[in-house]
């Protein structure tokens, strides 16, 4: 059972504080992941309040590039202090995490696709560790460098690894409806548009809308959920929202 994990960045961090990781909330995901029988688990984190006030500041998003080395260096910089902490907080629970920092491997085209090499997060995989992965500045043809999120490398391990599910762990407990209650299931944009709005926060990648069109393409079934829900998505059950294709 393949599995891809993305904890979101207001989960793995404190979101209004500058680069602050969320140590306990972090240490009991960790936990429930430890608790878990995933056999392959690939793990993604978003950027929080270290990678988007970083990219804000240097005007760079995923549609807007820089070509300032200085400014590639810090957001990557930041994003690999984030990614130290998530890793070391998996590794105190026991889990056999490990790095990757897609900015080494991976790039934009000039059509804006995105290629990210995975035969080495499958070699990993086979090896019994768990790669961890995250939202970066990734180089993009014709623009310099260009902000990806997490969302983006979900969606393209989920095809390259054909993930059985994939999870996306944020601070609310699923896609809501107008009046604050979890949508069960969303099979079509439409389904939910109303109620998708944008991120309350700093957030240069876009909010749950584009997180709940990029899950609609995927041949996975996926869930957004919250904390409190990952060991029942981790256990094979539904967890917060469906969504599905
Ligand atoms: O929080 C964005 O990743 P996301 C990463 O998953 C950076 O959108 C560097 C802002």
């Amino acid at each position: 059972m393949t599995v891809i994990l993305k904890l979101g960045g207001s989960v793995v961090t404190e979101k209004d504080q500058p680069e602050t990781v969320a140590d306990d909330r972090l240490a009991d995901l960790a936990t429930a992941v430890a608790d878990s029988d995933v056999s392959d688990l690939v793990v993604v984190h978003g950027g929080g309040s270290f990678g988007h006030p970083h990219a804000a500041e240097h005007c760079v998003s995923s549609t807007d590039g820089t070509r300032d080395p200085e400014a590639v260096r810090d957001i990557a910089a930041a994003m690999e202090t984030l990614n130290r902490a998530v890793v070391g907080a998996l590794a105190d629970a026991g889990i056999p995490a490990v790095p990757v920092h897609p900015f080494s491997t991976g790039f934009r085209d000039t059509d804006g696709d995105l290629h990210l090499p995975t035969d080495q997060v499958a070699a990993m995989l086979d090896e019994g560790f768990v790669p961890v992965l995250h939202g970066d500045v990734l180089t993009t043809a014709g623009q310099g460098a260009t902000i990806v999120s997490g969302d983006d490398l979900v969606s393209a391990l989920a095809t390259a690894l054909a993930a059985d599910r994939v999870g996306l762990c944020s601070t609310v407990p699923g896609v809501l409806d107008a009046d604050g209650d979890v949508v069960p299931e969303i099979t079509a944009f439409e389904d939910a548009a109303d109620a998708l709005g944008e991120s309350d926060a700093t957030d240069v990648t876009g909010g749950m809308a584009a997180k709940v069109r990029a899950l609609l393409d995927l041949g996975s079934p996926a869930f957004v959920f919250g904390p409190d829900a990952l060991d029942a998505f981790l256990a094979g059950d539904d967890a917060g929202t469906r969504i599905r294709g």
